[in-house]
């Protein structure tokens, strides 16, 4: 029987299923992917499958393909059945972890898709720069707004979730560890433990050394 496959790179949003699936005990055949900001042809490639032209893309057994995190997180507790990183449907907490779910892949990951290479978007020198700067400020306001709500020691307090492993694979991103250590110590702190479990460090220390 075949198996699921990851379109993946060393750092990038793929870390964040990587985790997921460390976590769950389950295997995926990676298919590693080139810097899509410098390879053209990679990424048309990838656009066949992905649409955004981004990674993480999962493809199933069976051919088919699921793209974007926050649908593959949700997919692997329906696949496993467990509700140890995502809150069952019915669980006090669900409706606070969607809302943040989606707020760091709705909210914070477009300040990337724009800010990480304005050129794609902008001709002019001046306006990329600004961009690039305006995205990198709005990223610090979206994070000192997750500071304010997230609980201790995990996101959504006692109980770990999915929410951990986003916050511990993006905070390695712009506006990066050292601003993450000073301004949203709560979010470092679940990060840090995060990237420290038994289970996640190798992964982890894969992907963001
Ligand atoms: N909404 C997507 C965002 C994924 C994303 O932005 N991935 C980045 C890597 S971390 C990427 O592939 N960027 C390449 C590009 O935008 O061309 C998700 O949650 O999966």
């Amino acid at each position: 029987m075949s198996r699921m496959q990851l379109y993946r790179r060393n750092g990038w949003g793929s870390a964040i299923v990587e985790l997921q699936l460390a976590h769950y005990g389950l295997e995926a055949d990676a298919v590693e992917v080139a810097d899509l900001f410098i390879d053209q042809e990679a990424r048309r490639d990838l656009m066949r499958i992905s649409p955004a032209g981004q990674i993480p893309v999962l493809i199933l057994p069976d051919g088919r393909v699921l793209s974007e995190s926050a649908a593959i997180t949700l997919h692997l507790a329906d696949l496993t059945g467990r509700d140890d990183l995502v809150p069952a449907a019915a669980a006090q907490e669900r409706p606070r972890f969607l809302r943040w779910l989606i707020f760091l892949v709705a909210q914070v990951y477009p300040c990337f898709t724009f800010g990480d290479d304005p050129a794609r978007f902008l001709s002019d020198k001046a306006a990329q720069q600004e961009l690039g700067e305006a995205t990198t400020a709005r990223l610090q306001e979206l994070w000192s707004t997750l500071e304010g709500v997230v609980g201790a020691p995990w996101f959504l307090g006692e109980r770990f979730s999915a929410l951990d492993i986003y916050l511990a694979a993006m905070s390695n991103w712009k506006p990066g560890p050292d601003w993450f250590r000073a301004n949203a110590p709560k979010v470092w702190s679940i990060a840090s433990a995060t990237a420290a479990r038994e289970d996640l460090a190798p992964v982890f220390r894969r992907n963001f050394g």
